[in-house]
């Protein structure tokens, strides 16, 4: 099934739509993650406002609370977190690695211990295929293993050869559950060109809807994960959607984009709003350094995020230091909203032929800092 219309290139960058049950998302896409069925700190309705076509859902944790099956009675994660559009959920392997308090992976399964309660719990390809149906995600992603960096290469080489055996484990399970949803599958291989190469053909072959790029993110420079986005990008099929995992910066979106990659996901907006910073046209802002508290200038009187226009940079400073929980929500509402209106920018730019300039301009804000 073919889910992805390409719109336009400039260079390796791409623009385009990926179609699913629940609407389009439009490509270059940042997802707001929503781990617990909900975007912290933030109403559905205000997350759609920012220009979010799509946000992620985590197997993890909603396996382990609310439980799949309830969610499914209940009518479905959409209905559940009141997020009529798209949703995209991570397979939990993932999570299970850096959340839980014991883990254990062998061929059949991830055996791991709640980071809630201590109960022990069997997640195979098959029942991760079954949790994201009974959540009824729109992007079903394959059960995977992601291996830190630095590691050893025989140990990136057995975590990429075991998520190949369970992706096509995922693609036997989800085939008579599809129903109109899509799987996407995960390139792994760490940080080994040979790894990666063998990792994206093998998975090619399977013919997915739609690739991912995990183990990235997880430790190594920047500069190594972007020769990695080189060496994958161009062996995955110009007519699907990829997706690369857990990223990341503004900066590194930026540079993904150029290397060919339409959909990220990533916390740092939300967790870094939580604790104070934000992300804004001129670099990351630490709403709690004092040079704020007698600064009556709105935070940014050109964005297109209201709470951006309106609150004065002492009150989001005061905030921020006095822990209120309004002061979470303002700044998640700034930083989602910032990353989207960089998307919005980037689709809008690789249209007009104009991506590189488009990113340079917008690395000289950053770079001439606050104001
Ligand atoms: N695999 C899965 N989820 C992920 C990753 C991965 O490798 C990453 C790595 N950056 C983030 N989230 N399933």
């Amino acid at each position: 099934m073919k889910i992805y219309k390409l719109n336009a290139t400039d260079g390796a960058a791409r623009t385009g739509e990926v179609a699913t049950p629940h609407g389009i998302i439009r490509t270059p896409a940042f997802m707001p993650v929503g781990t617990q069925a909900t975007v912290k700190g933030m109403h559905p309705e205000a997350v759609r406002e920012t220009g979010a076509d799509v946000v992620l859902g985590n197997t993890y944790h909603l396996m382990l609370r609310p439980g799949a099956e309830r969610v499914a009675a209940l009518g479905g994660l959409h209905k559940f977190m009141n997020w009529p559009h798209v949703i995209l959920t991570d397979s939990g392997g993932f999570q299970v690695m850096s959340l839980s308090a014991m883990r254990k992976i062998d061929e059949n399964a991830v055996t791991f211990r709640s980071h809630i309660d201590g109960s022990t719990h069997v997640l195979t390809p098959e029942r991760a295929i079954e949790i994201q149906t009974l959540l009824g995600s729109d992007i079903v992603m394959q059960l995977d293993e992601c291996v830190r960096l630095p590691a050893e290469r025989a140990e990136v080489e057995k975590a990429m050869r075991l998520s190949l055996r369970w992706a096509e484990r995922c693609q036997r399970a989800f085939a008579p559950v599809r129903d109109g949803r899509s799987l996407f599958a995960i390139v792994q291989g760490g940080d080994d060109v040979a790894l990666r190469e063998e990792s994206a053909r093998e998975l090619n072959a399977m013919d997915f809807p739609g690739y991912a790029i995990g183990g990235l993110a997880v430790g190594e420079p920047q500069e190594v994960m972007l020769r990695m986005l080189e060496v994958v990008a161009p062996l995955l099929p110009a007519d699907k959607p990829r997706y690369l995992m857990g990223v990341g910066t503004p900066d590194d979106l930026l540079k993904a984009v150029a290397r060919g990659i339409d959909m990220f996901d990533c916390v740092m907006p939300t967790r870094n709003g939580r604790h104070g910073l934000a992300f804004s046209r001129f670099g990351p802002i630490n709403l709690k350094n004092a040079r704020h508290a007698d600064d009556p200038r709105p935070f940014d009187e050109e964005s297109p995020c209201a709470a951006a226009r309106t609150y004065s940079r002492a009150y989001l400073h005061h905030l921020t230091k006095t822990n209120e929980m309004l002061g979470a929500i303002l700044l998640t509402t700034i930083n989602i909203a910032y990353y989207q209106e960089l998307m919005a920018g980037a689709r809008a730019a690789i249209a007009a032929k104009a991506f590189a300039s488009f990113a340079d301009g917008v690395a000289a804000g950053w770079a001439a800092g606050d104001l």
